[in-house]
Protein backbone atom coordinates (compact mmCIF):
# COMPACT_ATOMS: atom_id res chain seq x y z
CA UNK A 1 0.00 0.00 0.00
CA UNK A 2 1.73 3.42 -0.99
CA UNK A 3 1.00 6.79 1.02
CA UNK A 4 -0.87 9.24 -0.82
CA UNK A 5 0.32 11.98 -2.12
CA UNK A 6 -2.69 14.26 -2.74
CA UNK A 7 -1.21 16.18 -5.72
CA UNK A 8 -0.16 12.98 -7.52
CA UNK A 9 -3.72 11.34 -7.04
CA UNK A 10 -5.61 14.26 -8.27
CA UNK A 11 -3.32 14.55 -11.30
CA UNK A 12 -4.02 11.05 -12.11
CA UNK A 13 -7.71 11.46 -11.58
CA UNK A 14 -7.76 15.17 -14.20
CA UNK A 15 -5.99 12.94 -16.51
CA UNK A 16 -8.63 10.20 -16.40
CA UNK A 17 -11.45 13.03 -16.61
CA UNK A 18 -9.59 14.76 -19.74
CA UNK A 19 -8.72 11.68 -21.64
CA UNK A 20 -12.34 10.09 -21.25
CA UNK A 21 -10.42 6.71 -19.69
CA UNK A 22 -11.47 5.65 -15.93
CA UNK A 23 -9.29 4.45 -13.42
CA UNK A 24 -9.19 1.91 -10.68
CA UNK A 25 -10.44 2.46 -7.44
CA UNK A 26 -7.53 3.92 -5.67
CA UNK A 27 -8.51 2.39 -2.07
CA UNK A 28 -6.92 -1.02 -4.22
CA UNK A 29 -3.45 0.64 -4.10
CA UNK A 30 -3.39 3.64 -1.49
CA UNK A 31 -4.20 4.07 1.80
CA UNK A 32 -6.31 6.86 2.20
CA UNK A 33 -8.35 8.40 4.75
CA UNK A 34 -11.28 10.97 4.45
CA UNK A 35 -8.69 13.57 5.69
CA UNK A 36 -6.61 12.41 2.64
CA UNK A 37 -9.99 12.17 0.38
CA UNK A 38 -10.40 15.96 0.79
CA UNK A 39 -6.81 16.81 0.27
CA UNK A 40 -6.76 15.01 -3.21
CA UNK A 41 -9.91 16.72 -3.86
CA UNK A 42 -8.49 20.43 -2.77
CA UNK A 43 -5.67 19.51 -5.32
CA UNK A 44 -7.72 18.24 -7.81
CA UNK A 45 -9.81 21.46 -7.91
CA UNK A 46 -6.42 23.55 -7.65
CA UNK A 47 -5.77 21.80 -11.16
CA UNK A 48 -8.74 23.72 -12.07
CA UNK A 49 -8.13 26.97 -10.59
CA UNK A 50 -4.62 27.39 -12.25
CA UNK A 51 -5.99 26.38 -15.86
CA UNK A 52 -8.42 29.97 -14.84
CA UNK A 53 -11.90 28.23 -13.76
CA UNK A 54 -13.50 30.18 -11.26
CA UNK A 55 -15.95 28.26 -8.03
CA UNK A 56 -19.37 28.68 -8.76
CA UNK A 57 -20.61 26.46 -5.94
CA UNK A 58 -20.51 23.27 -3.75
CA UNK A 59 -22.34 20.65 -3.90
CA UNK A 60 -23.82 17.70 -1.40
CA UNK A 61 -23.86 13.97 -2.07
CA UNK A 62 -25.66 11.16 -0.89
CA UNK A 63 -28.30 12.90 1.37
CA UNK A 64 -31.02 10.97 0.23
CA UNK A 65 -31.88 7.13 0.82
CA UNK A 66 -31.97 6.73 -3.25
CA UNK A 67 -28.33 7.82 -3.86
CA UNK A 68 -26.96 6.15 -0.84
CA UNK A 69 -28.52 2.85 -1.74
CA UNK A 70 -28.02 3.34 -5.45
CA UNK A 71 -23.97 3.37 -4.76
CA UNK A 72 -23.60 1.75 -1.30
CA UNK A 73 -22.41 4.93 0.56
CA UNK A 74 -23.97 6.37 3.62
CA UNK A 75 -22.05 9.64 4.67
CA UNK A 76 -22.70 12.93 3.57
CA UNK A 77 -20.30 14.60 1.43
CA UNK A 78 -19.38 17.82 0.19
CA UNK A 79 -17.30 19.06 -3.62
CA UNK A 80 -17.17 22.06 -5.43
CA UNK A 81 -18.62 23.39 -8.65
CA UNK A 82 -16.68 25.74 -10.82
CA UNK A 83 -17.92 28.23 -14.31
CA UNK A 84 -16.57 24.97 -16.55
CA UNK A 85 -19.10 22.77 -15.04
CA UNK A 86 -22.07 25.13 -16.06
CA UNK A 87 -24.25 24.89 -18.63
CA UNK A 88 -27.60 26.69 -19.41
CA UNK A 89 -31.10 26.01 -19.55
CA UNK A 90 -31.78 24.19 -22.08
CA UNK A 91 -28.66 23.72 -23.60
CA UNK A 92 -26.99 20.90 -25.49
CA UNK A 93 -24.06 19.31 -24.47
CA UNK A 94 -22.06 16.80 -26.33
CA UNK A 95 -21.78 13.29 -24.47
CA UNK A 96 -18.44 12.41 -25.68
CA UNK A 97 -17.09 14.56 -23.38
CA UNK A 98 -18.10 12.51 -20.58
CA UNK A 99 -16.72 8.53 -19.33
CA UNK A 100 -20.29 7.30 -18.24
CA UNK A 101 -22.68 10.80 -17.38
CA UNK A 102 -25.20 9.72 -15.41
CA UNK A 103 -28.53 13.15 -14.56
CA UNK A 104 -29.70 13.75 -10.77
CA UNK A 105 -32.92 15.60 -9.93
CA UNK A 106 -31.72 18.15 -7.51
CA UNK A 107 -32.43 21.52 -5.86
CA UNK A 108 -30.39 24.27 -5.86
CA UNK A 109 -29.94 27.27 -3.43
CA UNK A 110 -28.10 30.57 -4.12
CA UNK A 111 -26.58 32.68 -1.46
CA UNK A 112 -26.77 36.15 -0.90
CA UNK A 113 -24.16 36.89 1.84
CA UNK A 114 -20.81 35.07 3.15
CA UNK A 115 -21.12 32.81 5.52
CA UNK A 116 -18.92 33.24 8.56
CA UNK A 117 -17.73 29.21 9.14
CA UNK A 118 -16.24 30.37 12.73
CA UNK A 119 -19.32 32.22 14.26
CA UNK A 120 -21.13 29.38 16.13
CA UNK A 121 -24.54 31.32 15.16
CA UNK A 122 -24.77 31.37 11.63
CA UNK A 123 -27.94 31.00 10.30
CA UNK A 124 -27.43 29.78 6.95
CA UNK A 125 -31.06 30.23 5.58
CA UNK A 126 -30.69 33.51 5.96
CA UNK A 127 -27.74 33.90 3.86
CA UNK A 128 -29.25 32.23 0.96
CA UNK A 129 -32.13 34.35 -1.25
CA UNK A 130 -33.25 31.93 -3.87
CA UNK A 131 -33.90 28.70 -5.15
CA UNK A 132 -34.21 26.59 -8.18
CA UNK A 133 -34.62 23.07 -9.87
CA UNK A 134 -31.76 22.05 -11.12
CA UNK A 135 -29.68 19.10 -12.93
CA UNK A 136 -26.63 17.77 -12.01
CA UNK A 137 -24.62 15.50 -14.30
CA UNK A 138 -22.32 13.07 -12.59
CA UNK A 139 -19.38 10.98 -14.20
CA UNK A 140 -17.21 9.04 -11.76
CA UNK A 141 -13.71 9.15 -13.23
CA UNK A 142 -13.73 5.26 -11.88
CA UNK A 143 -13.66 2.51 -13.66
CA UNK A 144 -18.18 1.02 -13.89
CA UNK A 145 -18.78 3.81 -11.37
CA UNK A 146 -17.82 1.51 -8.28
CA UNK A 147 -16.29 3.37 -5.53
CA UNK A 148 -15.59 3.93 -1.84
CA UNK A 149 -16.26 7.14 0.02
CA UNK A 150 -12.71 8.22 0.19
CA UNK A 151 -12.74 7.79 -3.95
CA UNK A 152 -15.50 8.90 -4.01
CA UNK A 153 -14.26 12.34 -2.17
CA UNK A 154 -11.08 12.70 -3.99
CA UNK A 155 -12.98 12.42 -7.25
CA UNK A 156 -14.76 16.14 -7.00
CA UNK A 157 -17.70 14.07 -5.89
CA UNK A 158 -18.51 12.69 -9.55
CA UNK A 159 -18.85 16.60 -10.33
CA UNK A 160 -19.34 17.11 -14.05
CA UNK A 161 -21.95 19.60 -15.03
CA UNK A 162 -25.00 21.22 -13.72
CA UNK A 163 -27.61 22.72 -15.29
CA UNK A 164 -29.95 25.56 -13.04
CA UNK A 165 -33.61 26.66 -14.09
CA UNK A 166 -35.17 30.14 -13.23
CA UNK A 167 -34.17 31.22 -9.32
CA UNK A 168 -37.44 31.85 -7.15
CA UNK A 169 -37.10 34.05 -3.82
CA UNK A 170 -36.30 31.31 -1.14
CA UNK A 171 -39.52 28.91 -0.10
CA UNK A 172 -39.20 25.75 1.92
CA UNK A 173 -39.53 23.59 -1.08
CA UNK A 174 -40.34 20.92 1.71
CA UNK A 175 -42.59 17.52 0.01
CA UNK A 176 -42.75 19.00 -3.31
CA UNK A 177 -42.75 16.41 -6.15
CA UNK A 178 -39.91 15.78 -8.12
CA UNK A 179 -39.98 14.23 -11.49
CA UNK A 180 -36.70 13.57 -13.59
CA UNK A 181 -37.23 12.08 -17.37
CA UNK A 182 -34.58 10.92 -19.91
CA UNK A 183 -35.79 9.44 -23.35
CA UNK A 184 -35.55 6.66 -21.90
CA UNK A 185 -36.39 6.56 -18.33
CA UNK A 186 -37.94 8.31 -15.34
CA UNK A 187 -37.08 8.69 -11.50
CA UNK A 188 -39.91 10.18 -9.61
CA UNK A 189 -39.41 10.99 -6.26
CA UNK A 190 -39.85 14.03 -3.43
CA UNK A 191 -37.82 16.70 -1.52
CA UNK A 192 -38.63 15.13 1.42
CA UNK A 193 -35.99 12.44 0.39
CA UNK A 194 -33.28 15.24 0.80
CA UNK A 195 -32.49 14.95 4.78
CA UNK A 196 -36.25 15.50 5.31
CA UNK A 197 -36.66 18.50 3.83
CA UNK A 198 -33.85 20.82 1.48
CA UNK A 199 -33.45 23.21 4.05
CA UNK A 200 -32.62 20.28 5.98
CA UNK A 201 -29.29 20.35 3.82
CA UNK A 202 -28.02 23.57 4.14
CA UNK A 203 -27.58 22.18 8.21
CA UNK A 204 -25.31 19.55 6.62
CA UNK A 205 -23.77 21.81 4.15
CA UNK A 206 -22.78 24.45 7.06
CA UNK A 207 -21.56 21.59 8.82
CA UNK A 208 -19.55 19.99 6.51
CA UNK A 209 -18.38 23.48 5.36
CA UNK A 210 -16.94 23.96 8.99
CA UNK A 211 -15.04 20.94 9.22
CA UNK A 212 -13.39 20.47 5.49
CA UNK A 213 -12.85 24.14 5.51
CA UNK A 214 -14.99 25.07 2.23
CA UNK A 215 -15.46 28.61 1.90
CA UNK A 216 -18.83 29.89 1.28
CA UNK A 217 -19.12 33.07 -0.68
CA UNK A 218 -22.15 35.26 -1.88
CA UNK A 219 -23.45 34.15 -5.30
CA UNK A 220 -22.15 30.59 -5.41
CA UNK A 221 -24.67 28.13 -5.38
CA UNK A 222 -25.38 24.91 -3.37
CA UNK A 223 -26.63 21.75 -4.63
CA UNK A 224 -28.10 20.11 -2.35
CA UNK A 225 -28.06 16.51 -3.14
CA UNK A 226 -30.32 14.16 -5.32
CA UNK A 227 -33.92 13.00 -4.27
CA UNK A 228 -33.39 9.87 -6.44
CA UNK A 229 -31.03 7.55 -7.67
CA UNK A 230 -29.17 8.58 -10.27
CA UNK A 231 -29.80 8.26 -14.39
CA UNK A 232 -27.40 7.32 -17.33
CA UNK A 233 -27.25 10.71 -19.49
CA UNK A 234 -28.21 9.66 -22.96
CA UNK A 235 -29.14 11.94 -26.49
CA UNK A 236 -31.49 13.71 -26.40
CA UNK A 237 -33.66 15.59 -24.00
CA UNK A 238 -33.40 15.12 -19.98
CA UNK A 239 -36.13 17.50 -17.93
CA UNK A 240 -36.47 17.75 -14.25
CA UNK A 241 -39.25 18.98 -13.29
CA UNK A 242 -40.05 20.21 -8.96
CA UNK A 243 -43.49 20.88 -8.04
CA UNK A 244 -43.76 24.59 -6.96
CA UNK A 245 -40.16 25.75 -8.85
CA UNK A 246 -40.59 24.08 -12.36
CA UNK A 247 -38.45 22.67 -15.00
CA UNK A 248 -35.18 22.74 -16.46
CA UNK A 249 -33.88 20.99 -19.07
CA UNK A 250 -30.68 19.92 -21.09
CA UNK A 251 -30.04 18.03 -24.67
CA UNK A 252 -27.69 15.51 -25.24
CA UNK A 253 -26.24 15.07 -28.59
C1 LIG B 1 -21.43 10.75 -6.19
C2 LIG B 1 -22.21 12.03 -6.19
C3 LIG B 1 -23.50 11.96 -5.41
C4 LIG B 1 -25.71 13.19 -5.01
O1 LIG B 1 -26.49 14.07 -5.41
O2 LIG B 1 -26.00 12.39 -4.10
C5 LIG B 1 -24.36 13.14 -5.66
C6 LIG B 1 -21.94 9.72 -7.16
O3 LIG B 1 -23.02 9.15 -6.96
O4 LIG B 1 -21.23 9.46 -8.15
O5 LIG B 1 -24.06 14.04 -6.40
MG1 LIG C 1 -25.76 15.28 -6.99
Amino acid sequence: MNTPDPLQLAHRLDTARSDRSPVPSLAGTHTLGIDDAYAVQEALVGLRQARGERLTGVKLGFTSKAKMAQMGVSEVIVGRLTDAMRIGDGAELDLSDFIHPRVEPEVAFRLSEHVDLDDPTTDIASRVDAVAPAIEIIDSRYQDFRFTVTDVVADNTSAAGYVVGTWRPLSDVANKAVRLRTPQREAVGSTAAILGAPLATLHALLDICRRRRVRLTPGQIVLAGAATAALPLTAGVTACHIAGLGTVTLKGR
